[in-house]
Formats: structure tokens, sequence, C-alpha cells
């Protein structure tokens, strides 16, 4: 399938807060997992995320995540971004990949970028760093994160960690409870891009429409306009066909698609509109 230049789709699916893979690693169905790594993987994911943690609080751990990484590396060669909160683990797991990835995530807080920089630097692993601290939290105005993104920067830049490695997610608030919660996300991408164009932004967008109906209208408008901002890269579902036409649709429109060539080809592939026989 057609893979965009200029968007880094990360597939979600493999997350053990989505129910039905939550079932998938509680019963250690493998025919699931790798059904929907290969669906991924053939919808355009340049990544496939991997996140063992589950609702009912097992998965977090190296032996789900080997076991996890093993599938995927069984039915494809689209590379992992390996999803915990536990940087130990992350760490550990890069070593089960065959090829380099994307840690997701670290963050100022917790000394986590000390410890995965050093890691990365002169590789070519990526990774995602949040925007929080350990003081704020997430800082509420779009200064205290672009604060923070100076702070991860020059911090790379003395570990050897090149800006093309990094990808900032500048954290998306629920809409409903903050009305501002795109207008400061889409703040903190501009000052990213003006301050150190080379390094990317990447969001998981559901977050945005929590307890919103047709969460797709938001979450799909969330993504037009986070790339006019210059997010450059999505923790989404590739298999979701609206949400990838709208982002073949809003590269185009961004003049970032050559005689539209891109988008042409990517319906023509089947990576969205009618489902074709
Ligand atoms: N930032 C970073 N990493 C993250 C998140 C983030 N990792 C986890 C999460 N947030 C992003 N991942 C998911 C995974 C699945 C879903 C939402 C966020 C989800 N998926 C539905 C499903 O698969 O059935 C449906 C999605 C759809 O149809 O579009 O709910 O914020 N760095």
């Amino acid at each position: 399938m057609e893979n965009l230049e200029n968007m880094i789709i990360i597939g979600e699916k493999i997350n053990g807060f989505v129910p039905r893979t939550c079932k998938a690693i509680e019963e250690r169905d493998e025919e699931y997992i790798k059904e929907i790594a290969l669906k991924q993987a053939e919808a355009g994911a340049d990544y496939i995320d991997c996140s063992p943690a589950t609702t009912s609080g097992i998965g977090d751990t190296l032996e789900y995540m080997e076991w996890l990484v093993g599938l995927i590396q069984e039915v494809t060669d689209t590379p992992i971004a390996l999803d915990s909160p536990n940087v130990d683990l992350l760490l550990e797991a890069m070593k089960l990949c065959k090829a380099p990835g994307i840690i997701n995530s670290a963050s100022l807080c917790e000394g986590k970028c000390d410890k995965v920089f050093p890691v990365i630097a002169g590789t070519q692993w990526g990774c995602v760093i949040m925007l929080d601290d350990d003081v704020r939290g997430i800082p509420s105005d779009a200064e205290g994160r672009v604060d923070n993104f100076k702070k991860v920067l020059e911090k790379a830049k003395e570990y050897g960690v090149k800006p093309e490695q990094l990808y900032f997610d500048p954290l998306v608030e629920t809409l409903g409870a903050n009305e501002e919660a795109f207008v400061t996300f889409g703040e903190v991408c501009r000052q990213i891009k003006a301050t150190e164009p080379r390094c990317h932004i990447t969001s998981g967008l559901s977050n945005i429409s929590f307890q919103m109906p047709v969460r797709k209208m938001i979450n799909m408008a969330f993504m037009c306009l986070s790339m006019q901002a210059g997010m450059d890269s999505a923790i989404v579902d590739p298999l979701n066909r609206d949400m990838m036409g709208i982002i073949f649709a809003t590269n185009a429109l961004l003049g970032e698609d050559e005689f539209c060539m891109d988008y042409i080809t990517g319906y023509r592939e089947g990576c969205f509109g009618p489902v074709q026989q």
C-alpha cells in the first residue's frame, strides 16, 4: 500500500486497552495478533505500535512484550513502536527487534530521557517524547510544553541524538473538559516546527473526543488541523478508512503531494474510499 512520505503512521491496534486486543493477549490468541499486525502493515502503517499492558493489569512485562514482538515479526518487516510506561522494559525489548523502531515513550519525568538517549544515540532508533514533566505534570499552556521541548532538544544534543530521531508528543487533552485543548496543541506544534523543523511531532489523538458524541468527527477534524499545524506522524488505526482518507486528502491540500499522485495511488490501492471488489 501507499505510504506517505510526509506522514508517519504508527498503527495503534496492538494495545491491551483495546477490548478485542486485551482479550487476545489474555487468551494468548496468536492468530488474532498476527492478523492485525499484518493488516495494519498492509494498510500503510510505517510502524506497528506494541503496547502489551491490558485493562486487567497484566501484560506490561518482558514476557508479553517478547511474545507480541515475536508474533509481529513473524508476519511483517514493518518496524515496531515499543509502547510502555516502563522505560526499563522498553530498553530490554529493543534487543528483541530485528530492525530499528521507535521507543514510545520517554519524557523529562523520572529521568527517562537520560536513560533512553545514550542507548539510541548513533542508531536508527526513534523515540517519542511526551512533553510533561515531574513538577507540573502536563503544563496547561503552550509555553510550558514548549519549554519542556527545548529542554529535551538540548539534552538530545548533549547525548548525540539527532532531531530526526525525536517524535514529540505535545499531549492531547479532552475537548469536552477544555475547549482550548486543540488551540494549545496546535500552538505547541507550530512552535516546535519553527524551532527545529527536522524533528517529528506525533500524538495518540483519540483522547481529544473522549465522552463526545460521534467521536470520529472530532478525531478527523483534529487530524486535519494538527497536520496543518505541523504534526507529521500519528498513532492511529490504519484500518479506519475514513481517517486514512482524511490523512491523504489533507496531505494533498497542504501541497505535499505532487500531481496528487499519493492521493490517487492511495485510493487505487484501497487505503480509503468505497471498498473495491
Ligand atoms: N501518546 C503516545 N502513545 C500512546 C498514546 C498517546 N499510546 C497509547 C495511546 N495513546 C494511543 N493508542 C491507542 C490505541 C487504540 C485506540 C486508541 C489509542 C482505540 N482504537 C479503536 C480500536 O482499535 O478498536 C478504534 C480506533 C478507530 O476506529 O479509529 O481506541 O497519546 N506517545
